[in-house]
């Protein structure tokens, strides 16, 4: 596991303390107790900053989240070869690195990524659409290649499909952004539909679509995915997220799918949790993901 302390992709101050967080309530520990060997890699920080000005002026500190990118991709390329990468932010900017970084050795393995992509927003903008000039709300545009970034961050040394992205727990969608979305392909299961079909069914066709393919399945999860009244600490709340067994049903089939093979935690800001509870979820959701279980059953870990 590795800390990405980046928080100036985020509209407010925070997140930097996210890493401290995880640590604080007991990430290694959970994952020790599930036998998994755990090696915390510390905090990682961004490569040299270069001169970078974009012709929209709302856009802020692309220098640094340039920097940043630059270095997860590279950290998140290199993860990839040891183990299963579990990086913990900072802002979701993070996740233009770690796509970025895990697409490559990807496809220098002849297969393709999928990602599984848990958050109130699908962060598919581009630095011309982005209206707040946050970037975290740029990363899937980024690393799935969509027209703009070139010059501004790092080349792609192979893009993400559209196609191969399943987006859940949506329900804050800027009008930009539900164009782009649907012109390229991704898979957006809001609120709406989770309501109406359930998060279970949903998930299930998309691990089946996987494992068809022989991918290999990121999961990058904002904690604005859950909802606002048992997750605080994050600056972007949206009414109506996940429930608390939405999600551990969320971790849990993933566990048995055996398909994971790294993860994104991102946009904790310990300095609106209510005495560590928010960061605590996150703990044991991440165990459910890792195998932690109420019974015994069958599962496919280890498998696929
Ligand atoms: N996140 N679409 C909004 C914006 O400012 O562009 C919100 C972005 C939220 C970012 O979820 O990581
Ligand atoms: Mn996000
Ligand atoms: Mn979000």
């Amino acid at each position: 596991m590795l800390g990405a302390p980046v928080q100036e992709g985020a509209g407010r101050l925070g997140c930097d303390m996210g890493p401290s967080a995880f640590r604080a309530a007991g990430l290694t520990a959970a994952l020790e107790e599930l036998g998994h060997r755990v090696s915390d890699r510390g905090n990682l920080a961004p490569a040299r900053l270069r001169t970078l000005k974009h012709p929209n002026p709302v856009v802020k500190n692309l220098p640094e989240i340039a920097a940043w990118t630059e270095a997860l991709a590279d950290a998140s390329y290199r993860m990839s070869a040891e183990g299963m990468p579990i990086v913990f932010g900072g802002d979701h900017s993070l996740a233009a690195g770690t796509l970025s970084g895990l697409s490559r050795r990807a496809a220098e393995q002849g297969r393709e990524l999928f990602v599984l992509w848990l958050d109130a927003h699908p962060d598919f903008h581009t630095l011309d659409s982005t209206a707040s000039g946050n970037l975290h709300g740029c990363p899937v545009a980024y690393a799935t290649g969509q027209a703009g970034f070139d010059g501004f961050f790092p080349a792609l040394a192979a893009p993400v499909k559209a196609a191969n992205i399943c987006m859940m727990g949506i329900r804050s969608v800027d009008a930009a952004e539900r164009k782009a979305l649907t012109a390229a392909g991704v898979t957006v299961h809001d609120m709406r539909a989770i309501d109406e079909h359930g998060m279970g069914p949903l998930l299930k066709a998309f691990l089946q679509r996987v494992e068809a393919a022989n991918g290999i399945l990121h999961v990058s999860f904002d904690v604005d995915f859950l909802d606002p009244g048992i997750a605080p600490a994050v600056g972007t709340t949206v009414p109506g997220g996940a429930t608390f067994r939405e999600a551990h049903l969320v971790m849990e089939m993933l566990h048995d799918s055996g398909l994971v093979r790294s993860l994104d935690l991102v946009e904790l800001n310990p300095f609106l949790d209510e005495r560590g509870r928010t960061a605590i979820l996150l703990v044991d959701l991440v165990a459910s993901l890792m195998g932690r279980r109420v019974m015994d059953r069958p599962t496919r870990a280890g498998t696929a």
